[in-house]
């Protein structure tokens, strides 16, 4: 998994009612409608979960290779834009989760260089951030087209957010076009599921060649080619590096950046 740098969060746009606008005019839905849509809840039910809510304690992990600046404060920032009330604890690892759960916050946040967990403390709901952002960025792919029940979806890279975005569009009826470049990882996520709706291709390229509507959650950075894109493509992409180079996100439908949409996802999903 890509470990977040303070380059990738320098991409996190500053200003979230900017960004949400940006996100109603690609998919007609907000950063909220969206979380909300992945995890199946209904405004009324956020409301209601929301005003149990008393704190949500986001605690910066120094283990490994440290403190990423900005992240936390980043991750507070989206929670609060949904309307929970959050802080980042004082102090840091364990003393950070200990001020956390003296001041009664419900629901806590971390992340290390490996694993980045939203924990409901009362209910005990762990729900992990690669999950959470393959779900939204699914959404948001659905959200764009309408309806996926019966649209080929095209799904780059078979790791955890890729086959949680996989089993998010399945379980709504999509067709599902995947590929993964290694070849076992493909072939045991192909033998692991009902493969009635569910196609292994051969390339990124035979990918784009059949369908218009893509989910890219690898890390690899260029993969997609100028001479394959097509001008109504929709690319939604959790995967850091983005799969399309720079000077050509301008010819695409595109929906790309490293930490709010997973972040929402995941605290929506914690409320439970
Ligand atoms: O608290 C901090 O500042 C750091 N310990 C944050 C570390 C952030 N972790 C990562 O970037 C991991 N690779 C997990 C992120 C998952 C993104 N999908």
């Amino acid at each position: 998994m890509t470990r977040l740098t303070s380059q990738d969060l320098a991409k996190c746009p500053d200003n979230l009612t900017d960004f949400n606008e940006r996100l109603v005019k690609a998919t007609t839905y907000g950063l909220l409608e969206l979380a909300l849509m992945t995890a199946g809840m209904t405004t009324l039910e956020y409301k209601s979960s929301r005003s149990t809510i008393s704190n949500v304690a986001v605690i910066p992990f120094s283990t490994g290779q440290g403190i990423i600046n900005g992240f936390s404060n980043k991750v507070a920032q989206v929670i609060s834009f949904l309307g929970l009330p959050c802080t980042v604890t004082r102090r840091m690892d364990v003393a950070g989760w200990g001020e956390a759960v003296d001041r009664g916050s419900e629901i806590v946040l971390c992340a290390d260089d490996e694993t980045f967990l939203a924990v409901n403390l009362e209910s005990r709901k762990v729900v992990n951030n690669s999950h959470a952002t393959g779900e939204i960025f699914a959404a948001a792919l659905s959200a764009y087209a309408g309806d996926v029940t019966g649209q080929i979806i095209g799904v780059l890279g078979l790791g955890p957010v890729g086959r949680a975005a996989s089993s998010w569009l399945y379980a709504r009826g999509a067709n599902l076009a995947v590929f993964d470049r290694d070849r076992e990882k493909q072939t045991a996520f192909l033998s692991n599921c009902d493969r009635g709706r569910i196609e292994g291709l051969s390339g990124v390229d035979a990918i784009l060649d059949k369908t218009g509507f893509v989910i890219d959650a690898t890390n690899s950075g260029g993969i997609i080619r100028t001479n394959r894109l097509k001008k109504d493509l929709f690319l939604s992409a959790p995967g850091i590096p983005l799969g399309i180079e720079g000077p050509l996100t301008p010819m695409v439908h595109l929906i790309h950046e490293p930490l709010y949409m997973g972040v929402a996802a995941m605290v929506i999903a914690a409320l439970n």
